[in-house]
């Protein structure tokens, strides 16, 4: 009997309008795609049809593609052999969003949820066709679809004001499921993309298996693993009614082989005891084995999924001397302390995401020492891609459900709960058995928008129904999706939100937080970031603008090229940004906004100091078992979808910000972090004046799992001479042995003359190579007190092909060294946005230089242009 066999359907199609909108453009007759799978933007994009909808304005220019319907048709899908055994079946991967399928002018499907694969038995349609068969999709645009069921459901959430003035969560998006963040965002345009998104496959079989899952538990010891599995036989009961089942080590050895009976349901499952399991980690902690589960009906079907044994667990535990509970990750008895940032879509246009760029993000995430991403509810449960690159590269991934900032219906509106229980089910089955997976969460931020917009939330009421209130979608987060995840999820946590912390949505002292007391809200400063302290910062962010390179590609007219020009802030879409900015700097630094490269340079400072105060402080409350005060802090955003400001850490093209660099420092195995400290206060008659910081607290972090013995240095110099001061340590200890996966606080140091003094402290090998850990320099606050010397200057030297050696008499302060624009694009540093002091050299690995010059700028360079000095 032949085996199953796969038709990939992606020749032949052709695409057009079926709406007048825009003056019929596309719709007289049917245009070649530029390529399957698609959405309607890339083919109109490959017809110049639309301009390109990443530069200056054209975002507004596309907007009608929005509106439009869509047909997408191929007449070439050869005849079939099908044999009287056989059945043939479509597979869908994903359609976008709202769509009739006809096969042969039939009828065969309809289908409004993006999220998910759909089949059709078409034996009956295809078996004995001895002509070419035609498949048509007929896509009716989102928006429109989802203001009807708006209508037809009715929105329960109260017309409230937004309190963070941005997207309204009361929008008719949440009334389909499709990507959210189609309707726009505030860090990306709205293209509300349609079409075949994902690919599309004809399957021939006699006998298939069917939603085969695999899982695995890891016991406590270690030492024994189970790797579960279960499926079922569609088609022509297999042979011996037995399925054949192989587990395959990491080395390519079969450890377990066996027939599995199938039952009279046509059901099969098995479990496999592994012994002394080859375990996976995340990268700091070791390797990423992964097994091969097979099931196979010997010559019929075959199924194959990889899976990384380990014992993954989320810890809730009191906290010795602290309110509320921890929130830990544990991966093989290892608490992990997990810095990272947020992902969010990789691109407005998705089927043009390719494996190479996901490989580049998710390596770049690694390089900065990322241990965690989490992936944001308003964009999409990845390809599978994702996954398999996080698995292999050991990171760990938060995973959201696809909801967010909005009042989703539920019980009110039974089908869309129907769909979103297929939705849970398929999205489980799918990604679930990644070892990379750490947790899933119900929505983003739904249960912060119902206390922040007064919907009726009563925590103590576990029990619902809560259709009649106006926050129904607790039936979503609170039944449909727990239940999904016990029955499919393994052993894989599931938390009712992002955030949720039991008896409130975001409380700091319980589950997980967005602090975005900080920018949003309140627009606290960013030194509150301390007081904002929560058990798992899995949010907070400052915006800056992208590299200069990719802010000329957004903009291309030269007038526009300047900060607060329309076309430029219609790539900023953070709400408020211009005020924030200002606020922001003026509180805290000198700041210059013209020439653009000088808004570039200060909007990444600003981002770069923020995260890396945050970073540094919250490290420092992982302080050992009991006492994980913080135990992850992940930073709104890691990348960016078009060319924009935004809180990404990475531009769209990939360029490095400053605070990509400072997160990598405070996530590296080692660092050291200084904190000054209020020494004394003003007479209290005086108002403007700040208390005196004449202290420093210093503290490291170990985030190895062995202790390490180190040696702390400490150097002072005055700034504006860059003379170096003695600092009395009055014997205090400098060795310190610091224990495995947490802080150590080390010692307190005084400041002499702290306003104009910098200090900086080398965390130190202690043995005979001194070679250095960790480094930090310490500075006055605020720095826009600051007076640099008038003379001062980098020296930057580049050593062979790959190293620049930056030098300076003075202590300077956020140095950025990159190739000038009119070079070409600019190198990849291992490091960046570095601190000078006198007598130091900063050695940095290079990438990409070629032979090219550099530049480098520095906080208030501007200050030493000679007109700015009169
Ligand atoms: C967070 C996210 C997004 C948003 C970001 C920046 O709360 O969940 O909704 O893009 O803030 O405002």
């Amino acid at each position: 009997m032949p085996l199953l066999r796969k038709i990939p359907l992606s020749h032949g199609w052709h695409f057009k309008q079926s709406t007048t909108l825009n003056n019929s453009c596309a719709s007289s007759s049917f245009l070649p795609v530029a390529g399957f799978p698609t959405v309607a933007h890339l083919d109109l994009l490959h017809h110049k049809l639309i301009p390109d909808p990443d530069l200056d304005s054209n975002e507004v220019d596309c907007l009608w593609v929005n509106d439009a319907d869509w047909t997408y048709r191929t007449q070439n899908i050869e005849p079939v052999d099908i044999q009287p055994h056989e059945r043939a079946v479509l597979v869908f991967e994903g359609l976008d969003t709202i769509v009739d399928v006809f096969l042969n002018d039939e009828h065969i499907l309809y289908a409004n949820n993006m999220n998910i694969e759909h089949q059709v038995d078409v034996t009956k349609l295809v078996r004995g066709r001895k002509e070419a068969s035609t498949l048509e999709l007929r896509f009716r645009n989102a928006p429109s679809y989802a203001r009807k069921e708006w209508q037809r459901i009715g929105y329960k959430g109260t017309a409230a004001v937004d309190p963070y003035e941005r997207i309204q969560p009361a929008g008719e998006r949440c009334f389909v499921r499709k990507a959210q963040y189609h309707w726009g965002w505030d860090w990306g345009p709205a293209l509300n993309t349609s079409g075949p998104w994902k690919p599309i496959y004809l399957q021939v079989y006699t006998s298939r298996i069917t939603g085969f899952l695999v899982r695995q538990e890891t016991e406590s010891d270690l030492q024994t693993a189970t790797v579960s599995m279960k499926g079922m036989i569609q088609g022509a009961p297999a042979d011996g009614n037995t399925v054949t089942v192989t587990l395959v080590s990491p080395d390519g050895k079969p450890v377990f082989q066996s027939s599995v009976a199938v039952s009279s349901s046509q059901a099969f499952e098995c479990a496999i005891p592994v012994h002394r399991p080859q375990l996976w980690y995340p990268f700091q902690y070791g390797t990423q084995p992964l097994y091969t589960v097979r099931a196979s009906l010997p010559d019929h079907d075959l199924q194959e999924t990889k899976i990384g044994l380990r014992r993954l667990r989320l810890l809730q535990h009191g906290l010795q001397g602290a309110e509320g509970k921890a929130f830990v990750f544990e991966v093989n008895n290892i608490r992990v302390f997990c810095g990272g940032s947020n992902w969010i879509p990789g691109d407005m246009l998705l089927p043009r995401f390719t494996r190479q760029r996901y490989e580049d993000w998710l390596l770049l995430a690694k390089g900065g020492n990322q241990s965690m991403i989490r992936v944001w509810g308003g964009g999409i449960v990845e390809d599978d891609f994702f996954y398999e690159i996080c698995d292999r590269e050991g990171l760990l991934v938060w995973q959201d459900f696809l909801f967010a900032c909005g009042n989703y219906p539920g019980g009110n509106a039974p089908d869309f709960i129907q769909s979103v229980k297929v939705e849970a089910e398929a999205l489980l089955r799918r990604v679930g058995h990644h070892p990379s997976l750490a947790i899933w969460a119900g929505n983003n931020e739904d249960y912060m928008y119902a206390e922040l917009l007064g919907w009726e939330i009563d925590y103590s009421d576990e029990h619902g129904p809560w259709d009649a209130t106006n926050f129904p979608a607790r039936e979503i987060y609170e039944r449909v999706l727990p239940e999904a995840c016990r029955q499919f999820g393994g052993d894989v946590p599931y938390w009712r939100g992002s955030p949720y912390a039991g008896k409130s949505a975001n409380d700091g002292i319980v589950g997980d937080a967005h602090v975005w007391q900080v920018w949003h809200m309140k627009m606290a400063p960013y030194r509150d970031y301390k007081k904002f302290t929560s058990r798992f910062a899995s949010e907070f962010g400052i915006e800056s603008a992208p590299d200069i390179r990719t802010l000329h590609r957004a903009v291309q007219d030269p007038k526009e090229r300047h900060w607060q020009s329309r076309t430029l802030e219609l790539h900023d879409k953070g709400e408020g940004h211009e005020r924030r900015y200002g606020m922001y700097m003026s509180e805290n630094f000198r700041f210059r906004m013209h020439p653009l490269k000088d808004f570039v340079y200060c909007t990444q400072f600003l981002q770069g100091e923020a995260i890396s105060y945050a970073y540094n402080i919250w490290r420092r409350e992982f302080r050992g078992p009991g006492r994980e005060y913080c135990s992850g802090a992940l930073v709104w955003q890691l990348n960016d979808i078009w060319p924009a400001v935004s809180w990404a850490l990475v531009d769209v093209d990939g360029h490095r910000k400053p605070a990509f660099y400072a997160t990598k420092r405070a996530l590296a195995s080692f660092a050291v972090g200084m904190e000054r400290i209020i020494t004394s206060k003003p007479n209290y008659m005086l108002r403007s004046m700040l208390p005196t910081k004449a202290k420093a607290e210093i503290w490291a972090v170990n985030g190895e799992l062995e202790a390490r013995g180190t040696k702390l240095e400490l150097r002072g110099f005055d700034i504006g001479t860059g003379k170096e001061l003695s600092l009395s340590l009055h014997g205090k200890r400098t060795s310190f042995t610091l224990p495995p996966n947490q802080s150590t606080e080390l010692l307190t140091v005084d400041i002499p003359s702290p306003d104009t003094t910098v200090v900086v402290a080398y965390l130190r090998h202690d043995d005979a190579s001194g070679g250095l850990l960790a480094r930090w320099v310490s500075w006055p606050e605020p720095l826009k007190y600051v007076r640099f010397s008038a003379e001062s200057s980098v020296d930057c030297r580049i050593e062979g092909e790959e190293t620049v050696v930056l030098r300076s008499k003075t202590p300077l302060k956020g140095v950025v060294v990159s190739v000038p624009e009119e070079e070409g694009d600019n190198a990849v540093f291992d490091d960046n946005f570095v601190d000078l002091v006198p007598g130091e050299e900063v050695r940095i690995g290079v990438k990409g230089l070629a032979g090219r010059k550099l530049e480098t700028r520095w906080l208030c360079d501007w200050e030493t242009e000679p007109e700015l000095q009169a």
